[in-house]
């Protein structure tokens, strides 16, 4: 099991999205569990490429296969994650704010949230704060997720908080936030309602959030 976990973690750091995806099926054949190779290999994986492109390995191209090449991987787990006979726990609507492409921790913080129950209305990436505000006004909304992975989006979610105060709706829903640069300070300083640092954290937060137990 450690060689196909090893070529796994190897096919993201490289960008080969096919041997990702062929890892990633012969360690669930293998009887890995899901959460595990999410948590120990592919999310080191990202953080490398991360590591690399820092000191100059690599470059938006390597960045964007190595990102393919998660994705393909994570298709396969969905199917695991979100399995769930749990009842709704609530509605969370969840995007990457505006200027932002990352999209990859925010998709796993949907599928965790799927996993325990929660209804996900999923924005995508690049989400302009009236979007998030506009999914607010069609009602039935528990919970807003809002990611960024970028220094210089980070304060698109003081302005999406904002603009759900000046809409008279920031009462009538909680708001969560999260992403790499994303701190337990800044959080309560822009006005959320909570922050977790990871996926397994973003469950437990929303749950928090909503008054319901584990
Ligand atoms: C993949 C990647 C890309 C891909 C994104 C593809 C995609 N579809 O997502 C591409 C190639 C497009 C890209 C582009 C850029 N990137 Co980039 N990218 C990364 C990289 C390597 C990995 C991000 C990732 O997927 N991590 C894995 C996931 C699982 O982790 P995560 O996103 O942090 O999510 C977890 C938690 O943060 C949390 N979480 C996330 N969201 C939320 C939300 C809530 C509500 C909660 C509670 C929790 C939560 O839970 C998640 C799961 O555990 C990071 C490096 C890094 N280590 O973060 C750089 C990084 C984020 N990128 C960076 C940069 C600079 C860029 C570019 C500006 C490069 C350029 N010159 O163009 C562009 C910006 C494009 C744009 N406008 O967004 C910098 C950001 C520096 C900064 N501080 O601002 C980083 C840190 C790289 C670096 N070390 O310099 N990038």
């Amino acid at each position: 099991m450690k060689d196909v976990l090893d070529s796994l973690k190897k096919a993201i750091e490289e960008g080969q999205a096919k041997d990702a995806a062929k890892a990633v099926q012969a360690a669930l054949d293998g009887g890995a569990e899901p959460g595990a190779i999410l948590r120990e290999v592919m999310v080191p994986a990202m953080d490398e490429v991360g590591r690399r492109y820092e000191c100059g390995d690599y470059f938006l191209p390597e960045m964007l296969i190595s990102a393919r090449a998660m994705k393909e991987a994570l298709a396969l787990l969905r199917p695991r994650l979100v399995a769930t006979d749990v009842k709704p726990a609530g509605t969370v609507v969840a995007g990457t704010v505006k200027g932002d492409l990352h999209d990859i921790g925010k998709n796993l913080v949907c599928m965790m949230l799927e996993g325990a129950g929660f209804e996900v209305r999923d924005l995508g990436c690049d989400v302009a704060p009236e979007k998030f505000v506009d999914a607010v006004k069609t009602g039935g909304v528990s919970l807003l997720a809002l990611s960024a992975l970028l220094t210089t989006t980070l304060p698109n979610m003081k302005v999406t908080i904002e603009q759900l105060k000046s809409a008279g709706l920031r009462e009538k829903v909680g708001v969560m936030v999260g992403g790499a640069p994303v701190t337990d300070k800044l959080a309560t300083d822009i006005g959320a309602d909570g922050y977790a640092e990871d996926a397994t954290g973003a469950v437990a937060l929303a749950r928090r959030l909503v008054g319901v137990s584990a």
